[in-house]
């Protein structure tokens, strides 16, 4: 089965970043998944604009970069200035007045665009998005932290993301609380990737080459 594996870099331990982020490379992580928040538009703080860029020079992988803020559109060059072109960015559109100017900006900066879609944010409301960006993050927990529950009712609006994609030319991304059981499930269904966190991936006391080789193994 063919699917990708995102670290999620908020739930790794910033005594040695240096250190995570090769064993992550090294153990096979096909990209860095960064979550950056304002405290405004999620009720935490998480990674910052440096930690981005430290990241972006230290390794080979993608990034993808998760903006949890209010208007990037007013800060988005800081980020595109930093970046590579294999790299991704998703914004909320709810967190934006015009969401397809700020799209454009990203995919002018020669980076793959997309949105992140929040538990409680219907298809409907993003459906022109969906012709402009090549990626679909699907939040199955609430943005602002790791480490919570999955939220079933989620599930259905990722079957309805699944039947427009070929159409409308996007991939589909897991975010939040993701386990074995909902790679296995939604994996061939067409969920191209999965972000991994600390449901599966980190504080585990297992190396991460061990981790991600179990899930790549995972029998269909
Ligand atoms: C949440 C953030 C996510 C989490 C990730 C953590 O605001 O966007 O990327 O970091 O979901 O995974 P887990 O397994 O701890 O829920
Ligand atoms: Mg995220």
């Amino acid at each position: 089965m063919d699917f990708e594996l995102t670290a999620s870099m908020m739930c790794a331990n910033y005594g040695n970043l240096e250190k995570e982020v090769k064993n992550l490379e090294e153990g096979g992580i096909d990209s860095f998944h960064i979550d950056i928040m304002d405290g405004r538009y999620v009720p935490n703080f998480a990674m910052s604009l440096n930690d981005m860029r430290y990241i972006a020079g230290a390794v080979e992988k993608p990034l993808d970069i998760h903006l949890m803020i209010e208007h990037p559109n007013n800060c988005i060059g800081l980020f595109l200035k930093n970046l590579r072109k294999r790299d991704t960015v998703y914004i909320h559109p709810e967190a934006e007045y015009h969401p397809s100017t700020t799209l454009q900006k990203i995919i002018n900066a020669g980076m793959v665009p997309g949105i992140a879609i929040n538990p409680g944010t219907s298809v409907e409301t993003v459906m022109e998005m969906l012709r402009i960006v090549k990626k679909v993050l699907v939040m199955s927990v609430n943005p602002g932290n790791a480490g919570q529950m999955y939220l079933p009712y989620v599930g259905k609006k990722i079957t309805k993301l699944i039947g427009l994609k070929e159409d409308m030319d996007f991939e589909i991304y897991w975010d939040g609380a993701c386990s074995a059981d909902k790679i296995l499930e939604f994996a061939p269904k067409g969920v191209k990737g999965f972000v991994l966190g600390t449901t599966l991936l980190f504080g585990k006391g297992r190396p991460y080459a061990e981790t991600i080789r179990n899930i790549r193994e995972l029998k269909f």
